[in-house]
């Protein structure tokens, strides 16, 4: 059944219109990814200050790479969902169709997206800290932990944005201006507290798109959202695309 504030979004996805999706890892959940902060979270097992930062790498790189390593098993068992494939599709239908997203862990290009702002890094990519040469890596498991540059041998890192490191300049620029001229900014599956990411939106809000959040639960920007959607990710915007194609063909 589709409801009135479905059809209103979708009447609101004209063909020429600027949107910008925000995801994280709320849209991976169905596919079987963990989120960090939900139950079963993964900040509810583990200190992000003991893995997740720039301190935690320099004291004990083998530990970090063991976890990401697990993590890189998991995800390599997993398939995109419906929530995935759906923005794929907007990416085709919408010239003006910007992707930002928190997620490293690479299923919104497996799922077709190719236009992708990956705010925060892709776990399938290590980065050579002395000569800032990015590689793709999709071994599973990892041969060596930690695995060496294969150009100059020193010690591998995750290309990944930890705490208390910036995030690349050209993707939080490129999300600033997408976000400061869109009509419409999808804020789907984040909890919307690590920043800078979750200032998009308000960015977005003050220069007057219409801010749709999609998530089980509220979140600290659902006050300032014009619709919220509390439902999956994964069944929602699949039933935006349905209404959308309703409407297109009259
Ligand atoms: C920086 C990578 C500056 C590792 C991650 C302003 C105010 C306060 C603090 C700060 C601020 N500005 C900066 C900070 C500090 C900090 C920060 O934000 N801290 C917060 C936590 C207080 N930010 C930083 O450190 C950033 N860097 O600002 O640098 C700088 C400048 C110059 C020089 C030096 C430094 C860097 C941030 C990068 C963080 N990296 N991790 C890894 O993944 O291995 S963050 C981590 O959280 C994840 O990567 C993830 O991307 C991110 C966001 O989490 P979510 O994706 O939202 O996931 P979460 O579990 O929280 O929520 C899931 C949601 O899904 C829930 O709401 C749930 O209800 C929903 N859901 C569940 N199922 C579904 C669903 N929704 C839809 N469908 C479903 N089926």
């Amino acid at each position: 059944m589709i409801t009135e504030e479905i059809r209103r979004v979708a009447e609101l996805m004209e063909p020429g219109g600027a949107i910008v999706v925000l995801t994280g890892a709320g849209i991976s959940a169905e596919s079987g990814v963990p989120t960090f902060r939900g139950p079963g979270g993964l900040w509810r097992q583990f200190r992000a200050e003991d893995l997740a930062t720039p301190e935690a790498f320099a004291r004990d790189p083998k530990l970090v790479w063991e976890w990401y390593d697990w993590r890189r098993g998991l995800i390599a068992k997993v398939e995109p969902n419906p929530g995935h494939r759906t923005l794929a599709r907007w990416e085709a239908r919408f010239p003006e169709f910007v992707l930002v997203t928190q997620n490293i862990d690479g299923l919104h290009a497996r799922a077709g997206s190719k236009r992708i702002i990956e705010l925060h890094g892709n776990i399938w990519k290590t980065r050579c800290p002395e000569e800032g040469l990015v590689a793709d890596n999709a071994e599973v498991p990892l041969k060596a932990i930690p695995p060496a540059c294969p150009s100059c041998g020193a010690m591998l890192r995750p290309h990944i944005v930890w705490f208390g490191e910036p995030l690349d300049p050209a993707d939080i620029n490129q999300a600033w201006a997408a976000s400061s001229r869109c009509r419409l900014m999808f804020i789907v599956g984040t909890s919307a507290v690590v920043h800078p990411a979750a200032s998009l939106p308000a960015l977005a809000g003050r220069a007057g798109a219409q801010i749709i959040e999609i998530n089980p639960e509220p979140t600290p920007l659902s006050p300032y959202a014009n619709f919220s959607f509390r439902g999956k990710a994964g069944e929602i915007l699949p039933l935006l695309d349905e209404t959308l194609s309703k409407i297109s063909t009259g």
